[in-house]
């Protein structure tokens, strides 16, 4: 690809940033505030608008119900497109009422079955309100123990349920189903893995997806063979871009494995799947929490866009002629080469022809921003994960 269709490519790039990066978060054993966190979904919304103000990059700010509910859910689009930014993908939760402590659409009990299905529904309907397009259903659904529940009836109610709100679902809009292979139950998961997301999505028809989330495989798994085996299959809706060490750690990506992540943009740039009109969403899902969150999400762009930058570098012609010719080591040095460049001059040179500052962190950190939300943003209750 020429060094032109290389910097149009990463101008044109989009990546959709989670409203609850912007909250407080933590892990079972705390929880961290900090100065200047938002207090309500219109706060997240302006600090996600910031990471696109210096980054470029981040056009879309995914939204999580019941957290982001608001009264006027029109209004907070309005208040999003102000910014320059607009509502993406909705996320369900069905993982913090206690009716679904023996699972949400895998329950034993109907009744709690058409629950979850309601609220999925509801999801739907704020969806039509702040013009998104993506439903994404990550259920929490599982067991913890050995004959707890039926393994089989689980994955029959699961079908039923998730063709209940397919049927729902609007020409133009889609169901995205996320697979983690455990947590917060360690028996059995019921969307455990890829091909358990895939089997649903085929059988409820064409809007459904499966979401690849970065952290949620054992560890070792090979990551790109999933891309490109969901991609051949255009059944890969999007992306949960984060970084893991041990399991789902939600830590910034590309921060533990940066490159894990250029051969998963390999596999994307190859398949042609960086073009929008594909439909892959490359969108984050991380929390920030020790570090100050709108600076994290911002390296968290720049470090997708600079593995994005070096799989485009990959010399696509000489790399398929080394492997047709099964020259393995130019092959592998092929790869190698692109990975080993620096792209930071070139993203820096695409950010600046686009009037940004090319260093977006050092602009950010700059712009008083910080502080100022530190100021104003005195009492009330900070956003958290709600747990
Ligand atoms: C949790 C889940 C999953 C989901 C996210 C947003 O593990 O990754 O996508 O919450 O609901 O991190
Ligand atoms: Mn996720």
């Amino acid at each position: 690809m020429d060094i032109d269709a290389v910097k149009d490519a990463l101008a044109a790039q989009a990546i959709e940033v989670p409203s609850w990066a912007y909250g407080n978060s933590g892990t079972r054993f705390k929880v961290f505030g900090s100065p200047g966190t938002p207090r309500d979904p219109f706060e997240k919304i302006a600090d996600a608008a910031q990471v696109n103000l210096f980054t470029g990059a981040a056009p879309r700010v995914s939204l999580h119900i019941p957290w982001d509910r608001v009264d006027d859910l029109a209004a907070l689009a309005q208040y999003a497109r102000d910014l320059g930014v607009e509502i993406g993908t909705i996320n369900s939760n069905v993982f913090q009422d206690d009716d679904y402590r023996l699972g949400s659409l895998t329950n034993a009990d109907a009744a709690i079955r058409a629950k979850a299905v309601a609220h999925h529904l509801e999801c739907l309907d704020v969806m039509r309100e702040t013009g998104s397009r993506d439903l994404k259903i990550w259920l929490p659904d599982g067991t913890n123990y050995p004959g707890q529940d039926s393994i089989r009836a689980r994955q029959d109610r699961l079908a039923d349920g998730l063709a209940e709100i397919y049927a729902a679902l609007r020409p133009d809009e889609r169901l995205l189903l996320e697979y983690k292979f455990f947590e917060p139950y360690f028996y059995t998961t019921d969307v455990p893995d890829w091909g358990t997301s895939l089997v649903h999505c085929l059988e409820l028809g064409d809007q459904a997806m499966v979401v690849l989330d970065t952290g949620h495989h054992a560890p070792g798994t090979n990551i790109e063979f999933i891309v490109a085996q969901l991609l051949r299959l255009d059944r890969l809706g999007a992306f949960d871009f984060n970084s893991r060490f041990y399991a789902d750690d939600d830590l910034i990506v590309g921060a533990a494995d940066p490159f894990q992540l250029f051969r998963i943009m390999h596999e994307i740039v190859q398949a042609g799947a960086l073009d929008p009109a594909v439909g892959v969403n490359f969108m984050l899902d991380q929390c920030h929490n020790i570090e100050d969150k709108i600076p994290g999400q911002i390296r968290s762009i720049m470090n997708v866009q600079e593995a994005t930058a070096k799989a485009l570098l990959v010399d696509a012609d000489a790399l398929a002629d080394a492997q047709v010719a099964g020259d393995v080591l130019g092959a592998n040095a092929i790869l190698m080469d692109a990975y080993a460049t620096d792209v930071r001059p070139l993203v820096a040179q695409v950010r600046e022809e686009k009037g940004l500052d090319p260093d977006p962190m050092r602009a950010y950190a700059a712009s008083g921003y910080a502080e100022r939300i530190a100021a104003e943003r005195v009492g009330g209750q900070q956003a958290s994960w709600g747990a």
